[in-house]
C-alpha cells in the first residue's frame, strides 16, 4: 500500500532562509517578511517588578553582547554557549545575543543538579555560561565533573552585579551600535538551540534545532492559532530552557510585536497579580496549572478579565479539566496545542477554533507538515475505520538530528525525512488530531521529560538496588504522570531501604525526577528473553496498582 499522507488544512506560508535574529530584528525593510513594528513598543517586562525592554532596548542589549562575546578567546571564541538559570530579563537577552552572535544556544533545566548540568555542558560542547546568581554555587558544585575549564572570562552572570572573580552581562557589554552576525542561506541551517530530549528512547540527546526549523514555526504559528498584536501581552513562566517556552514564549510573540511578562516560575499568586498588573491576554500553561487555579481560593480575587486565550501543551489535557477552566472563565477559550522538541515544536493545534466541543482533539496540522499514521506492521493506519497509528511528520520544523548521535537520528528519522513521534493518534475526517497513546518510553512530569532509562541508570549505582524499571503513572489530582520506580532490593528491611533510595534519588536528580509516583518493592522486573525490560507490562502493573 503506497503511504497515505496528510496535510494541514492551510496553505503554507512562506517559509525564509534567514536567522532568528534578522527574521525578527531586520536591519532594514524588506529583509524579513514579517511586519515592522514600532521600536518603543515593549517587548519583555519583568512579572514581578515590572522592569521593561522595548524592542529597541532588547535589540541594541542583544548586539551588544553578540558583539561581547565573539570577542571572547579570539579564535576560540564559543561556538556553543550554555544558559542556566530561572527565566528572567537576563536570561532572554542571553538568549538574543547568541542568536545575533551565530553561537548555538544549549538552555539547561533551571531545576537540575550540578552533575545533571556537568551531563548537558559536556554533552553539547558549551564553551561559555550564562549563569543565574542563584546557580553560581551550584555550578562550582560541577566545575570537577565538567572536561573543559571555564575561566571567569567563560562564565557570566546574568544580573545587575557580581562578586569577583565572575563579571556581569552589563560588565562586558562594549559602547556603540552593533549589527547581526551576516547570514546567508547555509546559515540559516546552523544549529540555533541545542536543547535536550530523550526522544522516543534512551537517554537525553541534543536536539539540533536550526533558525530555519525556528522561523518556519514562527510563520507557520502565525498563520492563525493565537493571532497577537501589539498591545497584548503573553505570560511566560513555562521555562525557557524547554522548547515550549523558548519558541512560543521567547521568540513567537516578538514576531506579532506583542510583549512577553516573564516570571521564573510558575507560583500562584505572582501569575496571578501579574495577569491582572499587566492586563496579559495570552496564557501558556501546562494541565497540572489548571488544576491549581481552580483550587485556588485566590483566583476570585484578581481581574482576570484580560485573558483572551490559554494554550495548553506538553501533556494530555482532560475535557474535565478543560470544561471546568472554561466555567471558571468563560471570556477565554483554550486551545490544546500539541508538539515536540524535535519539531521546533509545535506539530498541531486548533488552529481558529476553541477546544470547547472538541475536548478530544490537539488540533489539526500546522501548515507546513506533512503527517502519517503508521500501524505496529508498518501500513497506514485506515482512519475512515478509526484505525490509529504512530504519527510520522516531515516538514521545515523537523530537526536537523541529534548532535552527535548518528545512530538516534536515523533510528528517529525515516528515510523520506520522516520523524517518529512516537506517539499514538487518530484522525477524523477533518483531520483534527487526538493522542490516544504513547508509545515511547518517555514520561511526562508537569509537562517536564523524565526519561525512564536514565532513571534506571541512575537508580542501579545505590548499593541495595538489584534491578529496576521506571514508569510513569497518572495522577488525576495533579493532572500529571508521577515517576514510580518498581525496585528488586538486596537484603531485609526493604522497607525503610526504599525510603533511603528516594531520598538518594532526591539529592542527584531534577524535582521532576524525584520519585513522585512511590517505590514498589517487587521480586523481579517483567524482562523478555534478551534482557530488555517489558515495560508495556510494568505499565500495566502501574495502572492497575493505581486504582485497584
Ligand atoms: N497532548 C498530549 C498534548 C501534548 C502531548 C505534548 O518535552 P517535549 O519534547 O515537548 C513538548 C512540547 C510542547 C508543546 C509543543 C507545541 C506547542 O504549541 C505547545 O504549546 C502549548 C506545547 O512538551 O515532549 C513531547 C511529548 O509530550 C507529549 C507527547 O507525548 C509528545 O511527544 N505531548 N503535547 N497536547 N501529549
Amino acid at each position: 500500500m503506497p503511504p497515505v499522507i496528510y496535510e494541514a488544512p492551510y496553505p503554507a506560508p512562506f517559509f525564509p532562509q534567514q536567522s532568528v535574529f534578522q527574521y525578527l530584528f531586520p536591519e532594514a525593510p524588506g529583509i524579513s517578511p514579517l511586519p515592522a513594528f514600532d521600536d518603543q513598543l515593549p517587548a519583555f517586562i519583568d512579572g514581578k517588578s515590572g522592569r521593561t525592554l522595548t524592542r529597541a532596548e532588547l535589540r541594541s542589549l542583544a548586539l551588544r553582547l553578540a558583539a561581547a562575546m565573539r570577542a571572547i578567546g579570539g579564535a576560540e571564541a564559543p561556538g556553543v554557549a550554555c544558559i542556566w538559570g530561572f527565566n528572567s530579563l537576563e536570561w532572554v537577552v542571553a538568549a538574543y545575543a547568541c542568536m545575533a552572535a551565530g553561537v548555538t544556544l544549549s538552555p539547561a533545566n533551571a531545576g537540575y543538579t550540578p552533575s545533571e548540568l556537568a551531563h548537558q555542558i559536556n554533552d553539547s560542547g558549551a564553551e561559555l555560561v550564562f549563569l543565574a546568581p542563584s546557580h553560581i554555587a551550584m555550578f562550582d558544585e560541577a566545575r570537577p565533573l565538567l572536561k573543559r575549564s571555564f575561566p571567569p572570562e567563560r562564565v557570566v552572570i546574568l544580573a545587575e552585579s557580581a562578586d569577583a572573580p565572575y563579571k556581569t552581562m552589563y560588565d562586558i557589554l562594549p559602547q556603540g551600535e552593533f549589527t547581526a552576525q551576516r547570514f546567508d542561506r547555509a546559515d540559516a541551517q546552523a544549529t540555533a538551540w541545542l536543547c535536550y530530549s530523550s526522544g522516543t528512547t534512551g537517554l537525553p540527546k541534543g536536539v539540533m534545532t536550526s533558525h530555519f526549523n525556528i522561523t518556519s514555526q514562527i510563520q507557520a504559528g502565525n498563520i492563525g492559532f493565537q493571532r497577537m498584536r501589539p498591545g497584548d501581552a503573553v505570560i511566560a513562566f513555562i521555562p525557557y530552557s524547554h522548547i515550549y517556552g523558548a519558541v512560543i514564549g521567547l521568540l513567537q510573540p516578538i514576531s506579532q510585536g506583542s510583549a512577553v511578562v516573564v516570571l521564573p516560575r510558575f507560583e500562584e499568586v505572582p501569575v496571578l497579580q501579574a495577569i491582572e498588573r499587566f492586563k496579559v491576554t495570552l496564557g501558556l500553561f501546562v494541565p497540572p496549572v489548571f488544576i491549581v487555579l481552580l483550587n485556588s481560593p485566590h483566583v476570585r480575587k484578581y481581574d482576570l478579565s484580560s485573558l483572551k486565550t490559554i494554550m495548553s501543551g506538553a501533556a494530555p489535557l482532560s475535557a474535565e479539566l478543560l470544561q471546568a477552566f472554561t466555567a471558571l472563565i468563560p471570556q477565554c477559550r483554550i486551545i490544546q496545542a500539541y508538539g515536540m522538541t524535535e519539531t521546533s515544536p509545535n506539530i498541531a493545534n486548533m488552529h481558529r477554533g476553541i477546544s470547547v466541543g472538541r475536548e478530544y482533539s490537539v488540533g489539526r496540522l500546522l501548515p507546513g507538515f506533512q503527517a502519517r499514521l503508521v500501524k505496529d506492521d508498518g501500513e497506514d493506519a485506515d482512519t475512515t475505520r478509526g484505525e490509529a497509528g504512530e504519527l510520522w511528520v516531515r516538514g521545515p520544523c523537523v530537526m536537523k538530528g541529534y548532535h552527535n548521535n548518528p545512530a538516534a537520528t536515523d533510528a528517529t528519522i525515516a528515510p523520506g525525512g520522516w520523524l517518529k513521534t512516537g506517539d499514538v493518534v487518530t484522525r477524523d475526517a477533518e483531520g483534527w488530531l487526538s493522542v490516544v497513546d504513547r508509545k515511547k518510553e518517555l514520561i511526562k512530569y508537569k509537562g517536564f521529560q523524565v526519561a525512564p532509562a536514565e532513571m534506571e541508570g541512575l537508580l542501579i549505582q545505590h548499593d541495595d538496588v538489584l534491578d529496576v524499571g521506571v514508569v510513569g503513572v497518572y495522577d488525576p489530582k495533579q493532572a500529571t504522570e508521577l515517576v514510580r520506580a518498581y525496585l528488586v532490593l538486596k537484603g531485609d528491611n526493604k522497607e525503610s531501604v526504599a525510603e533511603q533510595v528516594a531520598a538518594w534519588v532526591a539529592q542527584r536528580a531534577a524535582r521532576a525526577k524525584h520519585l513522585s509516583g512511590g517505590i514498589v518493592v517487587v521480586d523481579a522486573i517483567p524482562k523478555s528473553p534478551s534482557g530488555k525490560i517489558l515495560r508495556k507490562l510494568l505499565r500495566e502493573r502501574a495502572k492497575a496498582d493505581a486504582d485497584p
